[in-house]
């Protein structure tokens, strides 16, 4: 059997179950065959030389990590200045806050250069090498350009807009023909790879040799949707743990009286945040029963902080919440209740389970976990109801939460009444769907599909 090498921004302990479950899932590949985990080790080195970083590497188990320091003008450029300033806002559709600075570019393919420069010698001939998200995307051509044939995948964690909205970016084609050094292209959702289709068909000529074989720039690349899960069974196991049960259980009085909906996310303009909160101030407007009962309970975990269209939106949403609560809050009940901080992962369930209505309402996502997470957390004899954006990835499966566009204010206050009215056996039979779906194609699912599909192609 080939040695799994995974290649990522970060590198995550998988032996730490705070890690979560993609750190869990890629942790199991890489202990099946013994593997390397490779990526940038999260240290910023003051006044250090561009192109350059020191190296370290443990191990955990049969599984290395090995990660790169990176000076400060690198993660200047590469990770807030093109990852996350260019590539996450045009991939999100938001070319309203891309910042194209002809200064980021460098950073990205100097630090692409030099991770892969670091990896190469690491490289065996045999190893499988799976790469991940925008912040990588030319890693695989700068390791064919150093004699790299191993085979390699890539998969994109976030959406692949249509072909317009990606042509925004001024190295648009540049970004395409790297995907094609790789073997292997996984997506998200179909959605993603008939924009990919296009993309390759209008600007590139490719031709498409079957549905998934594309051949384009002298090579053929297999691109396909491989829809990530989480672990089904670790999450329920999670929810019956000891502080998930505790969290649960100083709650479930207060929401026995009142409606809990919650929303649980980093705090990111993906995500909807302040169209969610100006949708549940209409519902109280439009629905006064739910005035002293319905309560929001919204987590923005801090994310991206050294950005300023992050900072904005914090300083929007405390605006937001404010007034609500200023309009609508009684001396004994606050109908929004903002947490700006990170929850233990493994009280989480705890909340979901406690939950009545969960809010996964972004204006755009690649998948998004949250919603499979709350599905999995219910009590299957009494659960919550999904309302779910029609614009996460997560919408070509989970076809029976109640699908919202995050856009229409009106038309999502509507569905979150219909949630909280929605009667038992409806919630138990949808429920009961959606666990199947996510338990169908879980994150094990994921990763084994993707590795297969790659280790069946031809090296090289
Ligand atoms: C990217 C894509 C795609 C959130 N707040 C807290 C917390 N979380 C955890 C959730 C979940 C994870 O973070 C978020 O995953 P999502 O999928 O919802 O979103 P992104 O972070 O944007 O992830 C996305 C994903 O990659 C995987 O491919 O689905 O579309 O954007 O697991 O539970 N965890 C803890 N405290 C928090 O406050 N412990």
């Amino acid at each position: 059997m080939s040695r799994l090498v995974v290649v990522s921004n970060r590198v995550a302990d998988p032996r730490k179950t705070a890690a979560g479950g993609l750190a869990v899932a890629l942790g199991d590949a890489l202990s099946t065959n013994g593997g390397l985990w490779f990526g940038w080790s999260g240290t910023i080195v003051e006044g250090g030389t561009p192109g350059e970083g020191d190296m370290q590497t443990q191990q955990a188990g049969n599984v290395t990590l090995s990660t790169v320091d990176l000076c400060r003008e690198d993660y200047d450029s590469y990770y807030l200045g093109y990852s996350n300033g260019v590539l996450w806002p045009v991939f999100h559709y938001r070319l309203d806050l891309a910042d194209f600075d002809a200064g980021f570019i460098g950073g990205y393919r100097r630090v692409n250069q030099m991770m892969a420069r670091k990896l190469m010698p690491l490289l065996r001939p045999d190893d499988i090498i799976w790469v991940h998200d925008y912040h990588l995307i030319p890693m695989a051509a700068e390791l064919r350009a150093m004699g790299c044939r191993n085979r390699i995948g890539f998969f994109l964690h976030i959406p692949l807009p249509p072909p317009l909205i990606l042509a925004a970016i001024p190295q648009h084609e540049w970004l395409i023909r790297s995907l094609f050094a790789y073997d292997l292209v996984g997506l998200q959702s179909q959605a993603d790879v008939d924009h990919f289709s296009r993309y390759v068909g209008q600007e590139a000529g490719a031709e498409t040799l079957d549905k998934h074989q594309f051949r384009a720039f002298g090579r053929t690349v297999h691109a396909q949707a491989f829809p990530i899960g989480i672990d089904v069974d670790e999450f329920a196991a999670l929810t019956h743990g000891k502080d998930a049960r505790e969290m649960f259980d100083s709650m479930k009085d207060e929401y026995s009286r009142r409606r809990l909906l919650l929303g649980v996310e980093r705090l990111d303009y993906s995500k909807g945040l302040p169209q969610r909160l100006r949708a549940f101030r209409h519902l109280l407007q439009q629905y006064p029963e739910n005035l002293g009962s319905a309560t929001l309970i919204q987590i923005a975990s801090p994310s991206r902080e050294a950005l300023d269209t992050y900072s904005g939106l914090r300083q929007e949403l405390e605006s937001l919440c404010g007034s609500i609560n200023g309009d609508y809050g009684e001396l004994d009940w606050m109908p929004v209740r903002y947490i700006h901080r990170n929850v233990a992962r493994k009280r989480l369930p705890g909340l979901y389970r406690v939950a009545s209505v969960a809010l996964v309402t972004p204006l755009r996502d690649g998948m998004n976990l949250v919603a499979k997470e709350f599905i999995a957390a219910q009590d299957p004899a009494d659960p919550g109801v999904l309302v779910l954006s029609r614009f996460a990835g997560a919408a070509e499966q989970l076809k029976e939460a109640l699908l919202v566009n995050p856009y229409d204010t009106h038309g999502t206050a509507e569905s979150i009444q219909v949630a909280l009215q929605m009667p038992l056996a409806e919630r138990q039979k949808r429920h009961q769907k959606l666990l199947e779906r996510i338990r169908q194609q879980d994150v094990h699912w994921w990763r084994k599909t993707f590795l297969q599909t790659l280790t069946d192609m031809a090296p090289g």
